[in-house]
Formats: C-alpha cells, structure tokens, sequence
C-alpha cells in the first residue's frame, strides 16, 4: 500500500523526493514503517556514492578493476559428518573424549573471527563470509571448529558494518550445519568492555547457544577463575562445548617472570577443569609463547590436566608457526590458525602452512590442501576489498616480548598513537606499555585490560610521565576513567591483586572492592528492559536478540535500528558498494531476502542543486527512481 501511495504521489511524480520528503508527508507516514526496503537501500547507495563513506574517505582503496569474489563452487546442502554432528548426538562430553582419542591434529580457523579482527580491524561483513560457508560445510569437514563469532565482532557488526551480528551466526549456522561454531567470550564482560550483572551474562550465553554458538571460548581478562564460573555454568547448562581458557602471559622459562610460572599455569587450568570445562583453552593472545616453553607447558599440562587441550596464538613475532609444531609434538590435541590469506602477522599463522608441515607425520591433519588453496584464494579476494582496514604492519615484529600487547590491540594502539601525533614516539609507546604493565603488578593484558594499560601508557606518553612519577605519591595524577574503573576491582582481580601503592595514588582514600563484582551488581529486570527499549523504538516488539544487543551496548543498538529504519538491509550489498558505492553505469544484485533479489544500476549522478541537494538516477528492477541526497562534501 505504501509504495502504491508513493508512486501516485504528485511530489513524488515531479521527482521532488527525498528521505525527508517521506518522514515529513503525513498521507504516507502511516505505512512509513513498510517504506519498501528498496528505496532505503537506494538512498544509502545514492549517500554513498555521493558523500563517501566516513571510514573509508583518505584511505587505501581497491583496484578500480577488482572484481567481486567467487566462492568455490559446491553442491548445495552438502555437508559430510562432522565435529558438530558429534556434539548434536552425543553432548559436548563426548566431543571432548573424542579430541582425546585423536592423532591428527585439530584445527579451527579464524579467518571469520580474529584472522579479520586482527587484520582489518574487525571490519570484515557477513555477505563475504556466508558466501563460502557452504565451501567449508562441503569441503572442509574435519575442522574442529570455524570461530566467526564473538569477541570484537559483535559489537563492530552494529556500530560499523550496520549489520545485525545475530543474523550473521544464523546464516552461518545454517550454511554450514556440520562444523562447529565458536565464539569467544570474555566471561563476565560479555563481548563487552566492563562487567555485566550475572543474569544479563547468563541471557547472553543462553541466546548465543540458541542462535548458533557450539564451542564458547570463555577467558578472564585478568585470568581470575572466580569471575568465570557464571559464563562457564551458563554454557555447560546450555549443553555446548565450555573451553574453560588461560590466558598466557610472561614466559614460564624467564626467571625474572617468575609471577606467572608453570605452576601458575598448571595450578589455573586445573582450577578450570575443576569448574567443569570440557576443553582447556590455551590463549596467547600477544604471541608470546615461544617453542621451548610451549614444550615445556603443553606436557605439563598433558600430564597433570585430564582435558584436551586447545591452543591459540598470534604470529606477531612471526614464530608462531614453530611454536604450533613445538605444542603439536608435545601433545597439544587443537590449534587455531587463520586461511593462508588472512594468515601471519598480527593474526594467526597459517593454515595451509600447518596442514603441509605436519603431512606424512603421527600429527597430519587429514585436511584436503587443495581444498583449502581454493577456499584461500576466495579469501585472498576478499582482502583486497579491505584495504581501506589495512594495518600495514609489514614484517614480523620481536617488540611484542617487550610490551606484551594483543594482536588485535597492536595495530589499533598504533592508529590511536598516530591520531594523537605520537607517532614517532612509538618506541615510547611500547616501553610505557610495559612499564605500565609493571606497575599495575605484571597483569594478563587482553580486552579489556589490556584496553586500560593501553589507555594509561598513551597519557603517559602524551603528557611526558615516567613510571616514577607517576607512582611519586606528591605528583598529582589525573588518571584515565578505565585505570581508576579496574582498580576499584570493576574487571576483578589479577593473581596477588594490584599493588597497594598503584591502589592508593589512583583511588586515594576510596577502599577498592576486592570481592567478584557480578556478586554486587543487580540483575537486570529483562522483561522491564523489553518492555523500554519496545518503548525506544515507537512500539515494535522486540525479540530476544534484539534484546541481548541492547543489553550489551544500549547506545551503540539504538543508533543501530535508527540506521536501520533509514537505510534499510545493507547487508545486502556487495562490500565495495557498501564501503564506495557505486559509478554510473554499473549494476549491482542485492538479495534482501531468500528470493528477493534487487537488481539495481546506477544511471546517473546529477549536479549539486541550489539547496545543496544531488540527484541519483538509478534503475531498480527495471523501473526508474530518481533519489535526492544532500552534497555533504
Ligand atoms: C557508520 O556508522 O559510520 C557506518 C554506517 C553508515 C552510515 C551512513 S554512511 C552515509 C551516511 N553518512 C553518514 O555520515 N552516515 C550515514
Ligand atoms: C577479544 O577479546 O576480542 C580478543 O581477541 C582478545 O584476545
Ligand atoms: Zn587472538
């Protein structure tokens, strides 16, 4: 009915029409909310093609002739027994024996999770991964997992990609029924930066399950098992696969690191077998295990731990491939890597890499090489769409033993020193990282603590501070938001705790709180919230997906759905259109549903008006629509 108004419309058929045209004209208001999705996504096109895209204004972009990126080819529904087969017949207990009991060894890719996070800034959309997800049901059956979900992703799918991160595990799910899934969690942080009530966790985890997640990587970003419980219970109760994590800091062969020894380790990990996870997650999130000491680590914990164990670094250093073989040959049952296209660096080593290094030896992982070429090469086209996301990090880099930052932390630290005109006092940067660290009592630096030792460093530097003085009790200190939040214990409490000395120049006579803050909090009245946020978006009813998204990241959700009741599924369009846009003369197919395919081609971009206004002429299936948007160049 809307768009039958609209077509008879006299402003509409004098071609005076614009968004504004539609929120404002009261005859058609009424059907506003069925305003065909069509017209929304034209009108972001038409934004974009004309305005650019404030992401990728004055970056890098693709070649002009890149073409869009083929999947490898495969039957449709095609998808041989696999890992989550296992856990759908015999729980998640049985999956755990079963890693046991194998010789190869297991891999998960990353590529859809932290190979893009760690590369691209976590920019990569849904389209270009449920693309190739059939490949991976068809082709590549023996993974132990695929991670696509979790950690930075969630909150990044919302605030930047305009794309629902629910729908994104949905599709994915559904493309590729015999893998597992993981994800990671940051315990009571969520896939947030602070920690949530116990019953927004708990939700949270009961949705993730419903939604799509099979394998939950849960970890504590100061390794406190204590603050771990409430996620790890959720998932065991949720009948998926718990994989109770270490972080891995220091280096258990240095004697000056002493703090987080093997001990520490072996002491931790039975403490999460104890809290009742299925797999031992082994997360080196900065890269710094090398092969000796992961020899030494991975059969200690074989011996004394009676889980299986998987282990995941990052290549900063560009050794980590030695270090997976050095885990492999003591024992280690799973290892992450990332497709050789979005491999080395700051992300995972490589996966082709791995699967060669180990073939003809008792570990071969029984991956089809070739196939996983194939699945690469799609990557490889993928990347190229990226560019504007790049970080540039060239080489390996051996800096990471010294300041210890995460892989996906790295690159994004170093964007953020360079936007503060710090950038040729990055060396500064890296040593106050670790004299920070030092400070703080030599904590596990991952999101989000990692985030606030980052925080600190980048004033210090700013502001000239030494180590010194700022621990100078007579030195007045204005200390960043985050550092004053974790040392009231708001994440928690590292092993020992922090400091007195660094508790009392930051909160002065303020007592910090030691005890796990989820026990303080007060749950969230989930229903009360529905029943606001339905309020917040004039009536319509809201789902349990939508819910949890608010629940994490009230404000980032709500500027979400207000993009959204704009422009519309634009998660339906190809990346570069979605990123540039398009130039007169192409076409473009965009399915917003099953079936329902928009056949879209640019005809035209008009001179800016004296309202400062642009017409774009556009075909849509077919018929003629003219778009008006503002020049905001
Ligand atoms: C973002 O949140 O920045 C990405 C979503 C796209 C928002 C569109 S881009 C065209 C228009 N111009 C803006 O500045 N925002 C919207
Ligand atoms: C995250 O929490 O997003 C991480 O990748 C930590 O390593
Ligand atoms: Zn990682």
């Amino acid at each position: 009915a809307f768009v039958e108004n609209l077509l008879k419309h006299p402003i509409f058929l004098s071609n005076e029409y614009t968004t504004k045209f539609i929120d404002e004209t009261a005859d058609l208001f009424q059907f506003a909310r069925r305003r065909d999705r069509g017209t929304k996504v034209l009108n972001y096109i038409a934004d974009i093609s004309v305005n650019g895209h404030p992401e990728t204004t004055d970056r890098a972009a693709p070649a002009t002739d890149l073409r869009e990126p083929r999947a490898p080819q495969v039957d449709p529904g095609f998808a041989p027994y696999g890992t989550r087969n296992l856990l759908e017949q015999k729980g998640p207990k049985a999956v755990a024996d079963w890693m046991k009991a194998q010789r190869q060894l297991l891999l998960t890719d990353t590529t859809m999770r932290d190979g893009h996070q760690s590369l691209l800034a976590t920019r990569m959309r849904s389209i270009d991964m449920i693309k190739v997800a059939p490949a991976y049901a068809a082709n590549l059956p023996q993974l132990f997992s695929v991670e696509c979900w979790g950690g930075a992703t969630f909150d990044v799918a919302y605030r930047f990609l305009q794309e629902c991160p629910w729908q994104r595990l949905r599709d994915l799910r559904e493309a590729m029924p015999n893998v597992m899934t993981q994800m990671l969690l940051r315990a009571s942080n969520g896939v947030g930066y602070t920690n949530y009530p116990d019953n927004v966790v708990q939700e949270f985890v009961r949705q993730a399950a419903s939604t799509g997640v099979d394998v939950f990587r849960v970890f504590d970003s100061l390794n406190w098992v204590e603050n771990m419980r409430v996620a790890m219970d959720a998932v065991v109760d949720a009948g998926k696969v718990c994989e109770g994590t270490i972080c891995y800091t220091g280096d258990i062969l240095d004697p000056n690191r002493a703090k987080y020894d093997l001990k520490y380790y072996v002491g931790m990990a039975k403490e999460l077998e104890a809290a009742g996870a299925h797999v031992l997650g082994l997360k080196d999130m900065a890269g710094l295990l090398k092969p000796a000491s992961a020899k030494v680590l991975v059969k200690a914990l074989k011996e004394q731990v009676g889980l299986p164990i998987h282990f995941h670094t990052h290549d900063t250093s560009g050794i980590a491939g030695a270090t997976i073989l050095a885990a492999a040959d003591a024992g280690v049952d799973a290892v992450d890597v990332a497709m050789d296209a979005f491999s080395g660096g700051t992300s995972q080593p490589c996966l082709g890499s791995i699967v060669e290094g180990l073939r003809n030896t008792d570990r071969d992982t029984g991956i089809d090489i070739t196939k996983v070429r194939e699945i690469s090469d799609y990557w490889e086209g993928v990347r190229a769409q990226y560019v504007a996301f790049e970080s540039g990090l060239a080489a390996p880099a051996s800096e990471v033993y010294l300041h210890e930052m995460p892989g996906g932390q790295f690159t994004n630290l170093k964007a953020q020193a360079r936007s503060l005109g710090l950038e040729e006092k990055w060396s500064d940067v890296a040593q106050t990282y670790a004299d920070v660290n030092q400070m703080f009592g030599d904590i596990v630096k991952v999101t989000p603590s990692s985030k606030v030792v980052g925080d600190m460093a980048l004033m210090m530097v700013s502001q000239g501070l030494t180590r010194a003085e700022v621990e100078d009790p007579a030195t007045d200190v204005a200390f960043p938001d985050s550092v004053i939040d974790m040392m009231r214990g708001n994440l928690g409490q590292p092993p020992g705790g922090f400091p007195a000395a660094i508790i009392n120049k930051v909160l002065k006579d303020e007592a910090p709180n030691l005890t796990r803050p989820g026990a303080h909090l007060e749950p969230v009245d989930l229903e009360a919230a529905r029943a606001e946020l339905s309020a917040e978006l004039e009536g319509k009813p809201v789902d349990d997906e939508d819910l949890n998204g608010y629940l994490m990241y009230p404000k980032v959700f709500l500027d979400y759905m207000g993009r959204h009741r704009t422009y519309g599924p634009v998660r339906s369009l190809p990346t570069r259109t979605f990123f540039y846009g398009m130039e007169p003369g192409e076409e473009i197919t965009a399915e917003i549903d099953p079936g329902k395919t928009l056949e879209i081609r640019l005809q035209a971009i008009g001179e800016t008006d004296d309202n400062g206004e642009v017409k774009v002429f556009f075909e849509l299936n077919g018929q003629p629509r003219v778009i008006r948007v503002p020049n905001r160049l």
